[in-house]
């Protein structure tokens, strides 16, 4: 399994693929057992049949942390994990939101007046996010209502990107609902924009992967325009996944959005120093490309160009020549204006750039070595897993003691390289262990990590778990 393939939509573009639907009963045996389960649940809540259902993967980033935002390459895959919906359209114009997780509480709204709040990253909103997105894209002022039930697997605020693949879930019932056609790229990127709409200012890898994911291929995903190329991970090595149990949601705090501020204004600095039109730009990739220099050349000019020390709001003002109301205003995002304002806020400007630059180079030299495949494959990809690691806790500030420890702990015990994946400051680590070690890995692992004496973590199965690149996001018609 699974079966055959159907187009969902007629006019199958050549270029790039649009979605595709299964019969659910062609589903993957345990997917098949969940959709039954959700079936008896959806007629329980809403007392009728849902009429279709829809898949969306989360992921798990093997290299290339917080670049995307910044324009840069990252080599993510598919996880199985997901968000499954049940949906049954209605005439009512209204909206039925239901969880399987009696944590995510019903939510019912007018589908035509859908109002996102960014203060409250509420379960809902992420779901509204992908349903106001298409209802934009397609200029639709009133649309039709219907019933949903969400059951996910994702461990949420843990760097596998459930917001995202509830989102993008959320974005592809909509588009089937209206009957509409769109490609996955034209989808990702729909879906990329309007997660914006909860307040995180990501890039669009979670999206994009969640879309165009391929069972059996990790993928390079690069931007502007958005693209994927398929890379073959090697085979004596697994990927492995471990939860290190702390949660942290992006959306509830400004540690993300300060770094997309931070990367905003390094790309700003930089231009400025080497006298290009600063004002337009905000990505560090944009500075790069205008100067036509490789990245180990943009790590020199971030040397001649930024200092150490943390930069204050007003040495970038000074700098740029621009008011504090200005860098408020005009370049910081809402919920890292406030922390301005309060004047609470310092800019690592040569930390950030420095990161991104590097693990920019990082990305493509993953790819390289799965293409070339040399003896030493795993030894080396674990070695730039590890660089991208320390740089991520030493230059991005995005990890904390228990991933620092959750990495020490997967290399001590055969791993050869070990990260940590997604944005960071809790969640996850992915691993690259020689299959050959797999079950001691594992082992040990839950030994050193899990089974502590103090009973402050909550491991489940679900916190530590090999895994293998799966697919994208499916619909399954009821059949
Ligand atoms: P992640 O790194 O997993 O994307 P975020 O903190 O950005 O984490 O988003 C997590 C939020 O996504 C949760 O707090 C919840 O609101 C929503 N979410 C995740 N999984 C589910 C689910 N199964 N059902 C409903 N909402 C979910
Ligand atoms: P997660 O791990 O889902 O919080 C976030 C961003 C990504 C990327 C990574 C860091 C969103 C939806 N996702 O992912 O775009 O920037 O952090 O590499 O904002």
């Amino acid at each position: 399994m699974p079966g055959t393939l159907e187009p969902y939509h007629s006019g199958e573009s050549k270029v790039q693929p649009r979605t595709r639907s299964l019969s659910w009963r062609e589903a993957l045996p345990v997917l098949h057992d969940r959709l039954l389960k959700l079936k008896e649940m959806f007629t329980s809540k809403f007392g009728s049949l849902p009429k279709f259902y829809v898949r969306a993967p989360g992921r798990v980033n093997i290299i290339g942390e917080h670049i995307d935002y910044c324009g840069y390459s990252v080599l993510p895959m598919a996880i199985e994990q997901d968000i499954l919906i049940a949906v049954e359209p209605v005439k009512t114009h209204t909206l039925h939101l239901a969880n399987t997780n009696p944590l995510y509480p019903d939510f019912s709204t007018s589908a035509s007046n859908i109002q996102i709040d960014k203060t409250k990253p509420l379960w809902h909103n992420y779901f509204l996010c992908g349903f106001k997105g298409i209802q934009e894209h397609f200029g639709l002022s009133k649309l039709t209502g219907m019933n949903c039930l969400v059951d996910g697997t994702i461990p949420p605020s843990s760097g596998l990107s459930s917001s995202s693949a509830l989102v993008c879930c959320a974005g592809l019932v909509t588009l089937t609902v209206l009957g509409m056609n769109l490609s996955k790229v034209e989808l990702a990127e729909i879906c990329a924009k309007s997660e914006h709409y909860i307040g995180t200012e990501g890039g669009g890898m979670d999206q994009s992967i969640s879309f165009l994911a391929e069972e059996g291929t990790a993928k390079l995903i690069e931007f502007n325009p958005l693209r994927t190329t398929d890379v073959k991970l090697p085979s004596g090595a697994v990927f492995v996944i471990a939860n290190s149990c702390v949660e942290m949601n992006k959306a509830a705090t400004s540690h993300f959005n300060i770094r997309v501020m931070e990367c905003r204004l390094a790309a700003k600095l930089l231009a400025k120093y080497k006298n290009l039109q600063w004002d337009g730009i905000l990505r560090l990739e944009e500075v790069q490309t205008k100067l036509g220099v490789s990245l180990e050349e943009m790590l020199l000019v971030i040397e001649d160009a930024l200092h150490s020390e943390p930069y204050s709001p007003e040495e970038i003002c000074r700098y740029l020549g621009i008011s504090l109301e200005d860098l408020q205003t005009q370049i910081l995002s809402p919920n890292t204006q406030d922390g301005e304002s309060a004047g609470m806020l310092i800019f690592k400007l040569y930390q950030r750039a420095k990161h991104v630059y590097s693990e920019a180079a990082r990305v493509l030299q993953f790819k390289k070595i799965c293409e070339e495949a040399p003896d030493n494959t795993i030894q080396l990809l674990g070695e730039l897993m590890n660089q991208s690691h320390m740089s991520c806790r030493d230059m991005y500030e995005c990890s904390c003691p228990e991933l620092d420890q959750l990495v020490d702990t997967c290399r001590k015990f055969g791993a050869q390289g070990s990260r940590l994946t997604g944005a960071g400051w809790g969640g996850c680590t992915v691993s690259i262990v020689p299959a050959d070690k797999l079950p001691s890995f594992l082992a040990n692992v839950h030994e050193a990590y899990y089974q502590r004496s103090d009973g402050s973590l909550a491991p489940n199965k679900q916190s530590l778990f090999a895994t293998k690149p799966g697919g994208g996001a499916l619909v399954f018609l009821e059949a």
